[in-house]
Order: structure tokens, then sequence, then C-alpha cells
């Protein structure tokens, strides 16, 4: 016998399923409906951030693996979902960053000096040797800093456009996370609050299947990450991610009614993290070899490549110049940034305080005296 069921108990479906945003098709054609239409200038700047990107992270990997800099977190893969939301983002607008997104803090107008001083920790780097290689910070360029504790960007950026929203101003924020991080409290009081208070912020999840050893279908029983959103309230979408006009076109749409004033919106991007979790891990050791050369057949910049193909905007030629001056570019950065010296040991003691209190004077003294202080460091 069957029991009438007189409790609405309604089971989680999805609205998501099947739609994804796509602009650029296999052949590099893009659907005329959905195309950001772009100038070509455009296009190809953001096809060479993707480039630039992708050559960075390669140098980073190996400096790493010849002891020259302690660590990398890298793009590999990512690289049209990083690119694309950050290039839809106004000026004036503010990034938050997770901690792979080094390409929109380049793309922003940060120095790749800066950057690569960043890696090394020396005596010019933004954050003075005090954090891991990859923790930078870009204030002047509209950026927040790298917070390493999974989620915590998403709370500063919804308090960031809430304040941004009752100056008056216009500011749209928006914020990178993994789909990982959709399961930290930060996620949750981040999207509630956003929800509640109509804060100006896309939330910008890198669905790239993977947190560290994690797979995505054991990150959530929700159909999609995008689903997460309906829950508090903010609009969602999802886009290939590895279609930087698609994400260009999704991220700017968001950002035009944010600024707007319609509220909140989260935009799940989806793609894959195609190197390891960072260059701490080996990600042999937990996933298939065939998953990850079934993603390099997506991979965003062959596809954008044939992309400007159907533009006739680049060639062989001028693809294989850029790629040889940005490495040479890099290589100068490196170079420089091994010959400059570690942060003074005083430096340890500056940039909280507007006045240093007495405290640390004494111990700045017994430090700067001390055996330490004589000693490499
Ligand atoms: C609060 C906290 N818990 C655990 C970690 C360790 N940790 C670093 S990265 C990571 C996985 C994050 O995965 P995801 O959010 O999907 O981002 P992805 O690395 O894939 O870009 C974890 C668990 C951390 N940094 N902070």
């Amino acid at each position: 016998m069957q029991t009438e069921q007189v409790v609405p108990i309604r089971t989680p479906e999805s609205s998501f399923d099947d739609e994804v945003v796509t602009v650029i098709g296999p052949d590099g054609k893009v659907r005329p409906e959905a195309d950001p239409k772009l100038p070509v200038e455009q296009v190809l700047d953001l096809y060479k951030a993707m480039v630039r990107t992708r050559i960075i992270d390669t140098q980073l990997e190996r400096l790493q693996r010849q002891g020259r800099i302690g660590f990398h977190i890298g793009s590999l893969g990512e690289e049209a979902c990083i690119i694309g939301s950050a290039a839809a983002m106004r000026p004036q607008d503010w990034i938050f960053p997770c901690y792979r997104e080094f390409g929109a803090l380049l793309w922003r107008g940060f120095p790749l000096q800066s950057y690569v001083d960043n890696m090394f920790g020396n005596a010019e780097d933004v954050v003075m040797g005090r954090q891991m290689p990859d923790h930078y910070s870009g204030k002047k360029y509209n950026f927040g800093s790298v917070s390493s504790p999974i989620g915590t960007q998403m709370t500063q950026a919804v308090g960031f456009g809430w304040a941004a929203k009752k100056k008056g101003t216009d500011t749209v924020v928006s914020v990178y996370f993994g789909e990982g991080a959709t399961s930290s409290n930060d996620f949750h009081t981040g999207m509630n609050f956003a929800g509640v208070m109509d804060a100006p912020v896309i939330f910008l999840c890198r669905n790239n299947r993977w947190a560290i050893s994690v797979p995505s279908e054991k990150q959530t029983a929700s159909k999609t990450f995008a689903d997460k959103g309906v829950a508090y309230g903010v609009p969602a979408v999802r886009v290939d991610g590895n279609d930087f006009l698609a994400t260009y076109a999704v991220v700017r749409e968001c950002v035009e009614k944010s600024a707007k004033g319609e509220g909140p919106f989260l935009v799940e991007m989806l793609t894959y993290r195609v190197g390891g979790h960072s260059t701490s891990d080996d990600p042999r050791a937990y996933r298939a070899s065939d998953e990850v050369d079934s993603w390099r057949q997506t991979d965003p910049l062959v596809r954008g490549r044939k992309h400007l193909d159907t533009l006739d905007a680049w060639s062989d030629a001028e693809d294989e110049a850029f790629r040889k001056d940005t490495e040479a570019e890099l290589k100068a950065c490196i170079a420089a940034a091994e010959e400059k010296p570690k942060p003074a040991l005083s430096t340890m003691f500056e940039g909280v305080y507007d006045e240093t209190p007495w405290h640390l004077k004494e111990q700045q003294e017994q430090c700067e005296n001390g055996p330490r202080a004589k000693e490499h460091h």
C-alpha cells in the first residue's frame, strides 16, 4: 500500500543541470547570440594574458623543483576563468583573491617584478617576506590580500562591498574561491550576509573538480555548486570556465547589474586543476592520469588560439615571439629578485602600529643586538 504524501517535502532538484553558458565552440567559432563582441585587440590581450600566466606557472614550478623558491600554487588549466572574470571587472571595482589568481593581479597592472619579488620574499616583496610565496597584496591595484585559511576572503569581500554600497559608490567586488571552499563557514556567512544586505559582490567559484585530494562529488550532495546560491536568495549561473569569452560575458553582466544595485551573484565556473594542488602535492597519489589527459583536450589556451584563427588575428610567428619575449622578461625578473637582499631584521617590527609600543621597542632592541642579527637569517 502506498502512503499518500501529505507533507510537502521537496526533493533536491536542480534548475542548473545542463545549463552551462559557452561562447567559443570546439572549432573556435563563437555562438553569436552569446558573444560579448569585444574588439579584436581586447580578445588578443585576454589570450596573451592567459599565455603569460601559463609561462609563469611553468617556470615557477621549475624554480621550486630547483630549490630556488619554497613554494608555488598555480593555475594550470584555469587560466580562462581567472583572466576572463578579472577582465570583466571595471577599474574601480575590487578583486578579493583566493591563492591561484596571480594572473588576475598581473592583469590589473601589478608589475611582474613585484610578483617575482614576492615569490622570493626579498626586501622588495610587498609583504616584506613575512608570508609564504604567492601570498601577495595589491591595494594600489584594488586587489585584496591572499588569505590562505579557506573561505575567509568571502566575508572580507562582502564587508567591503557592503561598505562601498553604504558610501553610495557603484563599486562592485569579486571574490574567488574553489568549490571546496563552499563547505567553509565563511562561505555560508558571506553568502547569507550578501543576500540579506544586497551587497554588490560577485562570488566566483572556480569549480576545478578537486580540493587537494577531495573530488567535487564528495564535497557536496547538492547537484551543482550554483544551487548553493539559490538557498541564500543569490542569483546564480554556471559557465564554461575554460572559455574566456563566456566567463567574461557572464561576469560582465553580473558586474553591470550589481553596479545598479541589483545585488550579489554566484558564478560557478567549470574548469579543471590540471596541475597538483601546489608544488607540495603529488596528485598521482589520488587521481587517474587519464582523467587529467581528457581535460588536457579542453585546454583553454588551445581553444583561445583556435578562436583567434577564426578572427585571423594572430599568427604562429607572433605567438612564438610573444612567448619568447615573456620568457625573457620573466627570466630577467627572476635574476633581479635573486640578487636582492632579504628584508632587514628590523622590518619585522614595522607596518602594524602607527607608533611602536614600548614592549615592541624592547623586543626590537634585543633582537637587533642579539645573536640572530649577526647570523644569516
Ligand atoms: C580553514 C582551512 N582548512 C584547511 C586548509 C587546507 N587547505 C588548503 S587548500 C585546501 C583545498 C581547497 O580547495 P578548493 O576550495 O576547492 O580550492 P582549490 O585549491 O581547488 O582552488 C585545503 C583544505 C586551509 N588552508 N584552511
